[in-house]
């Protein structure tokens, strides 16, 4: 059974890690299996939607720990070089929305990976720990970037130094989660997000992501040019104009990403 799930629902894909007995532990075969997955649905247009979810009862327990002590394994500099970071990146700079549907405990890279997707839900069981300095590590995939813009300096760095378990809705609290679901409804209201998302107008969404990628690191007078030239761009596509034909003739707009 291949470690990376791909499942295409319409225009829904769901990447699924799937060493369900190890938590989904990241090893580099599910490391660069997850890479070329990511590249193949950013590349098939008719997908508009990704959801990043676990096998089992985990969403991922971040890097397998069996592995960086076999002598065999890869390096530290690779982990983070060719595993992790290129994920990251990969799901940033991905033109369509990903949800990370956080089924289960994501921990070390594995929480991270989750919040850097631009939906976070998670199941009610979910939790989500910083678990790099129990090991005397720092937190990776990002984590120092992403978790004090979420959450404030003072709680991501005390979370970052003490590796506290965070459960789903303590996580929804603090604004690493944007909804939590029952566990019995879960992948139903997931089911529900990545369709509702799907059928949005895609090249919008991609504009809004690569926006607020870029206000992370940009001022004030920069972001204002930078929506002025983005606004531009989404004006010219077809579900701009569906957008407002539909408002005017009071229905529901179709849009097709285009
Ligand atoms: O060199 C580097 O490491 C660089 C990379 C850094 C990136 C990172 O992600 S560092 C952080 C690595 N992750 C961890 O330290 C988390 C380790 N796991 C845990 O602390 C716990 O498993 C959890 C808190 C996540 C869940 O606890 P629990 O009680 O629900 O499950 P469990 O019984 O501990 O785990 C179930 C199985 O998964 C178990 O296998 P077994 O004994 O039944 O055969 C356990 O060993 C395995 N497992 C869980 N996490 C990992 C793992 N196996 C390998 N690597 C793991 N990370």
């Amino acid at each position: 059974m291949s470690t990376v799930l791909l499942e295409i629902r319409e225009a829904v894909a769901v990447i699924r890690l799937n060493r369900p007995d190890k938590l989904n532990a990241f090893n580099r075969e599910m490391s660069l299996l997850l890479q070329s997955k990511l590249d193949e649905v950013a590349s098939l247009k008719e997908v508009r939607c990704v959801v990043l979810t676990g096998a089992g009862k985990g969403f991922s327990a971040g890097q397998d720990l069996a592995e960086v002590t076999d002598p065999q394994g890869p390096s530290m500099s690779q982990i983070l070089s060719e595993h992790y970071n290129p994920i990251i990146r990969k799901i940033r700079n991905m033109p369509k929305p990903v949800v990370a549907a956080v089924n289960g405990v994501a921990a070390g890279a594995g929480a991270n990976i989750a919040l850097c997707c631009d939906v976070v839900v998670a199941s009610a069981s979910a939790s989500f720990i910083q678990a790099f300095t129990r090991i005397g590590l720092i937190p990776d995939s990002g984590g120092t970037w992403f978790l004090p813009r979420l959450i404030g300096w003072q709680k991501a760095l005390s979370l970052a130094m003490l590796g506290d378990k965070v459960g789903a809705i303590e996580a929804e609290r603090l604004g690493m989660v944007y909804d939590v679901y029952h566990e019995d409804e879960f992948e139903q209201k997931v089911t529900e997000m990545a369709n509702r998302l799907s059928g949005m107008p895609t090249r919008a969404l991609a504009l809004v992501k690569h926006a607020f990628n870029q206000s992370m690191s940009s001022g004030y007078e920069a972001q204002l040019e930078l929506e002025d030239r983005f606004q531009q761009e989404a004006a010219l596509t077809y579900d701009y104009r569906e957008g407002v034909e539909a408002f005017m003739q009071k229905r529901s707009p179709v849009f097709r990403g285009e």
